[in-house]
């Protein structure tokens, strides 16, 4: 089969691309990717000279680049957008030119070629935040929150429209936060884990108390994989561990598994829009086509720790190279300002 991997150059791309080319002899893979500062070919070394492998550097918002590359391909699975939701609080615009018309992009070109099947990675934060005692899903009413949700929300439904109207076989899955390595430090466990590596508080956002579903990224990609043999066209997947941890239980487990001290943890101001909560409800992959997160949050943590604290280099190129200005804006900064506080006795 040839797939087309948009944002194959990401975190979960990434894995996703390296998961097709280990398991899956017979596969070509086209790795359509921006090289926004998320993409890095260096997640990517070791399956650079695969001959099975080709990397395009190129926007999902190219129609003409997108066209061609999508009619040399039997499948598509769509990773490629602008994914943190600080920074489309900061500047929501490249959230909509990627998110939305870029996706919008993709399924234009999708309606005119015989493709087998498109795979649109979507997310649990469409759904907004959950009550605690209830888990959502698939039929769930869309609630956005911050610009970048609402970006992928918009695409979700793009996605259902061109799959009724047109009838490209496209299927939608919605996961909960991913972990694991090569995930770009502005999010929650690598900023956490770079940080305590090198004795800089932890930001926690308002109390901290936030619940998550994290997801080891390996268990999503085989998810992805699953589906994309076996999904069915205009269907929406949720796919979730089903366990809840809060943002402060993760922040102390990362401090006792690198033995540093629990006084690196810092409250500090809270998020606008912040979703206190997301629950998946995963009863429909669970029973068909049968799926179950294989990965224990503990021992996949771990395991994510110690490939940081064994990256520093990848860690500082990353930190120092393309992320630099947004990461001295938005941390540096805000971690001396909380220190000073701190030594001056405010709040802890
Ligand atoms: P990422 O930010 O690490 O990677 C995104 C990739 O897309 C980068 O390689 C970037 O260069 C590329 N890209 C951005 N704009 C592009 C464009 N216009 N054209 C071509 N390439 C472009 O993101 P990620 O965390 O790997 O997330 C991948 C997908 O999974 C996203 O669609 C995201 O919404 C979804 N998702 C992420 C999570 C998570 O926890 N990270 C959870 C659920 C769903
Ligand atoms: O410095 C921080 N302090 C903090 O308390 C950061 C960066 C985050 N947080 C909190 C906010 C969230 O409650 O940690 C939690 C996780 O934050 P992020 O890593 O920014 O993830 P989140 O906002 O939950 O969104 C993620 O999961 C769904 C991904 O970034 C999305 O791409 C995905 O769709």
């Amino acid at each position: 089969m040839r797939i087309l991997v948009t944002g194959g150059a990401g975190f979960i791309g990434s894995h996703f691309v390296r998961l097709l080319l280990a398991s899956h002899p017979d596969c070509q893979v086209t790795n359509l990717d921006k090289l926004t500062y998320a993409g890095n070919l260096e997640n990517l070394a070791d399956c650079a000279e695969d001959p099975r492998y080709r990397f395009v550097k190129g926007d999902i918002c190219d129609a003409e680049l997108v066209r061609g590359l999508m009619g040399e391909s039997d499948a598509v699975v769509h990773f490629a957008a602008e994914s943190h939701v600080d920074r489309s609080i900061v500047d929501s615009a490249p959230f909509f030119e990627t998110n939305v018309r870029g996706t919008f992009t993709l399924l234009e070109a999708a309606r005119q070629v015989p493709l087998q099947r498109f795979v649109h990675v979507s997310t649990d934060e469409v759904y907004g935040p959950i009550p605690p005692g209830r888990w959502v899903n698939e039929a769930g009413a869309l609630l956005p929150s911050s610009p970048y949700s609402a970006a992928k929300a918009a695409s979700d439904m793009l996605v259902l429209a061109y799959a009724r109207t047109y009838g490209v076989p496209a299927l939608i899955t919605r996961a909960g936060n991913n972990y694991g390595p090569f995930q770009f430090p502005e999010k929650f466990i690598p900023l956490i884990v770079s940080n305590a590596l090198e004795d800089r508080p932890l930001p926690l956002y308002g109390d901290g108390l936030q619940v998550r579903d994290w997801l080891h990224v390996e268990d999503h990609c085989r998810a992805l994989d699953l589906l994309l043999e076996r999904g069915e066209r205009g269907e929406i997947y949720n796919i979730g561990t089903g366990r809840e941890h809060t943002n402060l239980e993760v922040a102390r487990a990362v401090l006792d598994l690198l033995g540093k001290p629990q006084s690196l943890i810092t409250f500090v101001e809270d998020r606008p829009a912040h979703d206190r909560r997301y629950a998946l409800d995963c009863a429909k992959l669970n029973s068909s086509p049968g799926w179950r997160a294989a990965i224990e949050f503990a021992d996949g943590l771990r395991r994510t720790v110690e490939w940081y604290a064994g990256h520093p280099e990848w860690v500082g190129r990353v930190r120092h190279g393309a992320y630099r200005e947004y990461y001295e804006r938005h941390y540096v900064r805000r971690e001396e300002t909380l220190a000073a506080m701190l030594r001056g006795g405010g709040r802890s």
